[in-house]
C-alpha cells in the first residue's frame, strides 16, 4: 500500500478587486484544515491567486502583467509556502507566469513536503480566442494572454509515486492523459475554471458542463489507470458563474469524493497508489495492447479531414460555429 491522503481544496470565487493576499489567506485556511485531517498533499485550482482574468479584454501590457507572477514563491505566496513547509504538506496550484523574457504561461506547480518546487507544467490546450469577440456572451481570452506551454507533459517521482499535472481544458484531450499514462503516471493533479455556460451556446448550462467535466476526468483516469484530483475555482466571479464539481477519481474511473457546493470546500480521500497497478497490468497494459503503428495520424494531423467526395445521403457541411 502506498497511500497519500489528498485534499482537493476547491476555492469559491475571487472577485476582480480582491488582492492575492486574500486568496492566499483562504488557501492557508484550507491547508490548515487539510493538515489537521492528515493530508500529505493539497491541490488548489487553476489561476488560484486571482479572479479568472481571461474573461476581461485588456490591451495594455502592464495591465495584463498585473495578473502574472514574476517569481514563485513571491511576496504574496510566501506565507503559503512557509505554512506548507511547517505543516509538512505538499501543495499544487495554478497561476499566471511571467518569465524573465516576458513570456506568459498558464502554469501549475507541485511542491514536495518541504515546500520545494519539484514540478512545473505550462498549460498546452489553451481554449478561447485572441481578439475581443462581441458575438459571445462573455470573453475567454486565454489565447490572447498566454502562449501554449513549452514543457510538454512531464511527470515527476514525488510523494512515493509518479505525479503529473494538467490544467483545465487539457482534461478534455485524451492525448494529454495518454502522454502522462505512457510515463506511468499514478496521480494527475488538475485545476480548472470552467464557466457554467457556453459563451456561444446559451442552452449549454451547468448540468451539461458538469457532465462533460466528469466524463473527461473519469475517462482520463480509467483509461490510464491513474488517480485524478480535479479542483475547481467555483461560484459567481465578477458576475460570471463557474461550475464546482471538484472531485477525486479512482483509477477504476469512479468518483470517490466530490464537492457539494461552490465555495471554499475541502474534500479528502486516502489514495492508495497501488490501486493503479491492476489496470496498468491488465486491460491498460500499454506494452501488451497498444498498436502505435496505427496511431500515426494522431501526431501527423491536427484538424479532422473527412474523406473527399459525397454519397447519396450527403448534405452540405454545416457552417462553422467558431471556436471554444
Ligand atoms: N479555463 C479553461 O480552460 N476553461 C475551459 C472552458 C473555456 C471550456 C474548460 O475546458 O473548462
Amino acid at each position: 500500500m502506498r497511500e497519500i491522503v489528498v485534499g482537493a481544496a476547491q476555492m469559491g470565487p475571487i472577485q476582480r478587486d480582491e488582492p492575492r493576499e486574500a486568496a492566499v489567506a483562504r488557501m492557508v485556511g484550507l491547508l490548515e484544515r487539510a493538515a489537521r485531517e492528515g493530508c500529505g498533499l493539497v491541490v488548489y485550482p487553476e489561476l488560484a491567486l486571482t479572479t479568472f482574468f481571461p474573461r476581461w479584454t485588456m490591451t495594455d501590457d502592464a495591465e495584463i502583467d498585473f495578473w502574472m507572477e514574476r517569481e514563485m514563491p513571491g511576496a504574496a505566496t510566501r506565507p503559503l509556502f512557509k505554512r506548507a513547509r511547517a505543516l509538512g504538506v505538499a501543495i499544487s496550484f495554478g497561476y499566471g507566469e511571467l518569465t524573465p523574457e516576458g513570456r506568459r504561461f498558464n502554469t501549475s506547480i507541485l511542491t514536495d513536503r518541504a515546500a520545494r518546487i519539484v514540478g512545473k507544467y505550462r498549460k498546452i490546450h489553451l481554449p478561447g480566442h485572441v481578439e475581443h469577440d462581441a458575438a459571445r456572451a462573455f470573453q475567454h481570452l486565454e489565447k490572447r494572454y498566454f502562449e501554449p506551454g513549452d514543457l510538454g507533459f512531464p511527470v515527476w517521482r514525488s510523494l512515493g509515486g509518479v505525479m503529473g499535472m494538467l490544467i483545465c481544458n487539457d482534461r478534455r484531450w485524451p492525448e494529454a492523459w495518454r502522454v502522462l499514462g505512457l510515463q506511468g503516471v499514478e496521480m494527475v493533479l488538475l485545476g480548472y475554471n470552467t464557466p457554467a455556460t457556453n459563451s456561444q451556446r446559451a442552452a449549454e448550462g451547468p448540468e451539461e458542463r458538469l457532465f462533460h467535466h466528469r466524463l473527461s476526468i473519469q475517462a482520463g483516469a480509467y483509461q490510464n489507470a491513474t488517480w485524478a484530483v480535479a479542483v475547481a475555482k467555483a461560484g459567481v466571479e465578477d458576475g460570471h458563474p463557474l461550475i464546482g464539481g471538484t472531485a477525486i477519481v479512482h483509477p477504476d474511473g469512479q468518483i470517490v469524493a466530490e464537492a457539494a457546493g461552490e465555495g471554499d470546500e475541502l474534500i479528502i480521500h486516502p489514495c492508495d497508489l497501488d490501486a493503479t497497478v491492476f489496470g496498468k497490468r491488465t486491460i491498460f497494459d500499454f506494452a501488451r495492447h497498444r498498436r502505435p503503428e496505427h496511431y500515426r495520424m494522431i501526431v501527423e494531423r491536427t484538424g479532422a479531414v473527412p474523406p473527399s467526395g459525397a454519397d447519396e445521403h450527403s448534405h452540405p457541411a454545416p457552417e462553422a460555429v467558431g471556436t471554444k
